[in-house]
């Protein structure tokens, strides 16, 4: 039940952004091996899996979502009891929860130092972790200004100026097309992320990528504010992130959609950000120029490639 009702919430966007999404999933599975009362650990690993998988379907494009999944999920099948294999669970749930909150924190501190005493800067979308480097920073006594999107289709923007406006920090509600337009008048980007691929690109809300482009073109610094289970261990084998369409229905209603026999309505959520255009990656564990993504996925997410050929059996020595 809790499993349906979370993958219901995650899908139709009552929770969202990548880290929320992960902490919900791995608070659903919490409950679901809570209230999964077997005494077979086959038959709860079957359970526990089958949640999984409902979690993992939501939404395609954050990887938070995947490595929460599997950080929970982990060594559930060496588990030698279903109490052992419930207990596992419930406890890296737990941790894994806590050590989100206690990253995005670290995130606000170590990105604050990045933003000076005067400065603009301007966020995309909705992004738990940029605002809260825009916030800390402001409680810090810095003097800064911002410049927020609109976020179209579903108006992300407007949850960022209520917490900005809420934190009494001066800011622009721009629509998404005007960031070119304001873009001399910024000294720093700051946006989230869903998913850092090895070669350091950044997939975000959908729009994110125009943003950083004209940064780039502006010499305007971008910094990414992501947790390090927002890096994607699967892209060091070549996997590519898949963008997340939604219906078209966000952009444009059916009913004047249906008139248009020649219009197709697209309407992809996220886009991808080639590391050139990224100056900073801040994660929990410090700040990283994005050519560096793949230490995030060794070292603490603990994914090398090694671990792929041991995962997945691939065998690296010819035969004889
Ligand atoms: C949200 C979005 C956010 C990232 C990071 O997209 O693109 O920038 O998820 O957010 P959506 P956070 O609204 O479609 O979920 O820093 O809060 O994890």
């Amino acid at each position: 039940m809790i499993v349906t009702e979370t993958a219901e919430k995650i899908k139709s966007m009552e929770i969202r952004g990548a880290g929320r999404i992960a902490r919900t999933a791995a608070e659903a599975l919490r409950v679901h091996a809570t209230g999964c009362v077997t005494n077979d650990p086959v038959t709860f690993r079957w359970e526990m899996e089958a949640a999984a998988q409902t979690l993992v379907a939501t939404r395609p494009t954050a990887v938070s979502l995947p490595n929460a999944v599997h950080i929970v999920m982990a060594g559930l099948k060496d588990a030698p009891t279903a109490r052992e294999a419930r207990d596992g669970v419930i406890e890296r749930a737990t941790k894994f929860i806590e050590t989100s909150r206690e990253a995005v924190g670290k995130i606000a501190r170590i990105g604050a130092r990045h933003i000076r005493d005067g400065d603009v800067i301007l966020t995309h979308c909705n992004s738990e972790a940029a605002l809260s480097c825009i916030v800390e920073a402001h409680r810090e006594g810095k003097k800064i200004e911002v410049f927020a999107t609109e976020v179209r289709p579903r108006n992300q923007g407007l949850v960022t100026i209520r917490t900005l406006n809420a934190a009494g920090i001066k800011t622009n509600f721009i629509v998404d097309s005007a960031v070119r337009s304001f873009i001399n008048d910024v000294d720093l980007v700051i946006v989230g992320a869903d998913a850092v691929t090895v070669n350091g690109a950044v997939v975000n809300k959908i729009g994110t990528s125009q943003v950083a482009h004209s940064a780039h073109e502006a010499r305007v610094n971008v910094l990414v504010a992501a947790e390090t289970y927002k890096f994607a261990p699967r892209t060091i084998l070549g996997e590519l992130i898949s963008i997340e369409e939604r219906s078209g229905e966000e952009v444009l209603p059916d009913e004047i959609a249906r008139t248009l026999e020649n219009v197709t309505v697209r309407n992809p959520a996220f886009d991808v950000t080639p590391a050139e255009y990224i100056d900073l990656i801040v994660t929990e564990e410090g700040a990283i120029p994005p050519q560096m993504a793949y230490i995030i996925i060794k070292e603490y997410l603990g994914w090398g490639i090694e671990e792929f050929h041991k995962a997945f059996e691939i065998n690296t020595k010819h035969e004889e």
